[in-house]
C-alpha cells in the first residue's frame, strides 16, 4: 500500500516546472526572503505588482479518498507590516471548475508553518489545486514550500468481504473475507512502511501498478498498486499447457512487460500491508484475483520484527522454522517459467486472467 505525494515539484527544486498560471515566482531561495534563511528554493505569492499571481496543477486521483493537502507558509520579511492581510487563496477543483475544498492564508510570521487542510475527492478524476494571490498587490507576499498531498495508492483498494467490497485498510482480524473457497477469516493485518531512503538504497521495494483492466476481462476494476513480489492469480489455456493447471501465481514482477503495468517512482514513502490467514488464500482485490501473505522464510524475512513475532505467536508451529510451511493456494511456478508464459500470452494476445471456466462452489 505505497503512499504517494500527488503534486509534483511542490519543493520547488526544480523552480516552477510542473506549476502553471500566472505571475509565477519560484526562482528565488529562502535567503532572499527571509533574513538568515536557507539556501533552499521557494516560491512566492506575489510576483509583481499590478499582476495577480496564480499557481496551479493538476493531478488525477484513482479512486474516491480523503487525505490533507499540506504546505510550509511564511510571510517575507517585507511584508510583515501587512501581516494578516497579507496572504492567498489555496482551492481544489474538479475537472469542471467546481470548488471541492478551499482555505484563505494570512500568514503571520516571517518563518515558516505547516498550514494543512482535509479534503475529501469525491470520485475518481482530474482535480487541479490553485493559488491565488490575495492582499496588497505590491509585489510582496506570503512565500511557500513543501507542498504535499499524500495518498496512499492503495488506500481505497477493494477487497471482497461478506459485507461486499471493503477498503483494505479498514479490515481488521477477525473480518469474513471471500476467497476463491468461500468466506475465511482474516487472522492478522501487517503493515512495513519504507522510508524514501529505504526504496533509495533499495529499488527493487517500489511497488508496481496493475492498469485498470490489464488482467483481462476489465480487471482489476481500478488501478492496483502492490509490491513487486506479490502474486497475481492468471488463468490460461496457455498456463494449463505449461504447468498442466489452468491457474497459477505469477508475480507482479513478472508482469512489467505488459505495456498496463508499470513500475511507480521511489521519489515517495510506501506501505505494504499483508492479509494473513489460516492457510494460503485466493482474495479479490480491485476485483482480481491475488494472493493472501503466503508464510516463507523469505517473506518472513521481508516483514518487519514485530509482524514476524507476531506471526509466530499466532501461528506456533511456524516458529519451528525449517519445518513444514503452508502449502500455496496454487502453482507457483519457477520465475523462469513464469517469464515464458507471460511472454506467450503477451505474444498470442491472449488475457492473463481468461473466464473461468468451472463452476467454483464455496466450501
Ligand atoms: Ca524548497
Ligand atoms: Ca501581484
Ligand atoms: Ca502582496
Amino acid at each position: 500500500m505505497p503512499l504517494h505525494n500527488l503534486i509534483l515539484n511542490g519543493t520547488f527544486d526544480s523552480g516552477a516546472a510542473h506549476w502553471t498560471g500566472n505571475d509565477i515566482e519560484a526562482s528565488y531561495n529562502q535567503s532572499s526572503y527571509i533574513s538568515g534563511g536557507s539556501g533552499n528554493r521557494v516560491a512566492e505569492l506575489d510576483g509583481h505588482r499590478g499582476q495577480t499571481t496564480v499557481m496551479q496543477q493538476t493531478f488525477s486521483v484513482d479512486n474516491p479518498i480523503t487525505t490533507q493537502l499540506t504546505f510550509d507558509v511564511a510571510l517575507r520579511t517585507a511584508s510583515n507590516s501587512n501581516a494578516g492581510i497579507e496572504g492567498f487563496e489555496v482551492e481544489i477543483l474538479d475537472d469542471a471548475g467546481n470548488v471541492v475544498s478551499s482555505m484563505t492564508v494570512l500568514p503571520t510570521t516571517n518563518s515558516f508553518n505547516q498550514v494543512s487542510l482535509d479534503i475529501t475527492f469525491p470520485a475518481a478524476g482530474d482535480y487541479t489545486l490553485r493559488f491565488t494571490e490575495i492582499g496588497p498587490n505590491d509585489s510582496l507576499g506570503a512565500i511557500i514550500d513543501n507542498v504535499e498531498m499524500m495518498v496512499c495508492f492503495c488506500a481505497g483498494t477493494l477487497i471482497e468481504t461478506a459485507q461486499g467490497q471493503r477498503r483494505i485498510e479498514d479490515l481488521r482480524p477477525g473480518d469474513m473475507i471471500v476467497t476463491a473457497r468461500g468466506l475465511r477469516p482474516l487472522r492478522w493485518m501487517g503493515r512495513r512502511p519504507l522510508s524514501r531512503q529505504h526504496l533509495a538504497q533499495n529499488p527493487k521495494l517500489r511497488p508496481v501498478r496493475i492498469g485498470r483492466g490489464a488482467l483481462g476481462g476489465g480487471l482489476p476494476q481500478q488501478p492496483l498498486y502492490v509490491s513487486r513480489q506479490h502474486r497475481m492469480l492468471v488463468r490460461s489455456r496457455i498456463a494449463e499447457r505449461m504447468f498442466g493447471e489452468a491457474e497459477v501465481f505469477v508475480a507482479a514482477a513478472r508482469l512489467l512487460d505488459h505495456p498496463d503495468v508499470s513500475l511507480c517512482d521511489a521519489e515517495q514513502p510506501v506501505i505494504y500491508f499483508h492479509m494473513l490467514f489460516d492457510a494460503h488464500e485466493v482474495v479479490y482485490a480491485n476485483g482480481a484475483p491475488s494472493e493472501s501473505f503466503l508464510v516463507t522464510e523469505r517473506s518472513l524475512s521481508a516483514v518487519t520484527p514485530e509482524a514476524r513475532a507476531e506471526i509466530t505467536y499466532l501461528f506456533p508451529e511456524l516458529a519451528a522454522m525449517g519445518g513444514v510451511l503452508p502449502p500455496p493456494a496454487r502453482p507457483i511456478p519457477q520465475n523462469a517459467r513464469q517469464k515464458k508464459f507471460i511472454a506467450r500470452a503477451l505474444k498470442n494476445q491472449r488475457a492473463l486472467l481468461e473466464p473461468s471456466t468451472v463452476t467454483q462452489i464455496a466450501v
